[in-house]
């Protein structure tokens, strides 16, 4: 409960901020795109999670609200970042289940698009696969219509939800992000490594972008680049980052 108000206390007096994790071609280390990932820094506990936050927030109905903020805040970083561009620069947004399934959240971001004129091709939405489950569901229409709009979207955590492979082929799903968990086994995992292997020809039969997350190691980075995995997230390349040092990073 007292989370709670502080968390509505923290969007009144912008103690939150939105970081960007950049997402890097594995050949050259360029950064290509980003995850907007959000930090809370609360006056007495410091840092706190949004695996923490993001459930209370869902709970005290103030998800709406902070996920519009969130979406405000890529678009605006997404136009500053994409200025001159040749090629479009994607900042990838985070989505719950319960924001997906919230009747509001199209027009919610097509009103936020408007607003901010950021094209919808620079957006990317992150979801995880468990919401593909239900197909006929209020998830797969939204999903549907901001893919109508041109964004794009990716599985989160590819490998650890209810992964059913038909879903692959009957939602048109643009990018695959492998779960940190598969990626930190890759070198000493044969299995692990095995699987890895597989998803990458699975994501090359269906077109499919894929995306290595939480790479901190070269062993695990050359790992990848050898089996054809042409981008990645982690550590190993930066963490997440405020938007003024994004805006000075890019290589196309
Ligand atoms: O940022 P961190 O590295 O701690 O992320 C923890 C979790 O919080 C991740 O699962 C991430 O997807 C989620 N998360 C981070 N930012 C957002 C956001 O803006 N919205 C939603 N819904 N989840 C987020
Ligand atoms: O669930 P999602 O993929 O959205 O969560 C992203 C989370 O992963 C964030 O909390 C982010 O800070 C974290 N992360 C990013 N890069 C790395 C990494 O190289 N190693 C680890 N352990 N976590 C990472
Ligand atoms: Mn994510
Ligand atoms: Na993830």
């Amino acid at each position: 409960l007292t989370l709670e108000f502080d968390l509505r206390r923290a969007l009144q007096r912008g103690e939150l901020a939105l970081h960007y994790q950049p997402k890097v071609l594995l050949a050259s280390g360029a950064t290509v795109g980003c995850e907007a990932l959000l930090r809370w820094t609360h006056p007495r506990l410091g840092q706190v999670s949004p695996e923490l936050f993001i459930p209370v927030a869902e709970d005290a109905g103030l998800i709406n609200q902070l996920g519009a903020w969130v979406l405000r805040e890529s678009c605006s970083t997404a136009v500053a970042w994409n200025a001159g561009a040749t090629q479009p620069r994607k900042v990838a947004v985070n989505l719950s289940a319960r924001q997906i399934q919230a009747s509001g959240l199209v027009a919610q971001v097509k009103e936020i698009v408007s607003e901010t004129r950021c094209k919808p091709q620079w957006l990317e939405f992150e979801i995880t696969e468990s919401l593909l489950l239900d197909e006929d569901g209020v998830a797969v229409k939204a999903l549907q219509a901001l893919r109508d709009m041109g964004a794009t979207i990716a599985i989160d955590d590819f490998g650890t939800g209810y992964s059913a492979l038909s879903y692959l082929a009957r939602f048109p799903i643009d990018t695959l992000k492998i779960d940190k968990s598969f990626i930190h086994s890759a070198t000493t995992d044969h299995f692990r490594a095995e699987l890895i292997k597989a998803i990458l020809s699975i994501a090359r039969c269906l077109n499919q972008e894929v995306v290595a997350e939480g790479v901190e190691t070269p062993e695990q980075a050359d790992f990848l680049a050898a089996e054809g995995c042409q981008l990645a997230q982690g550590f190993l390349f930066s963490k997440a980052v405020p938007r003024e040092q994004l805006l000075g990073m890019f290589g196309a």
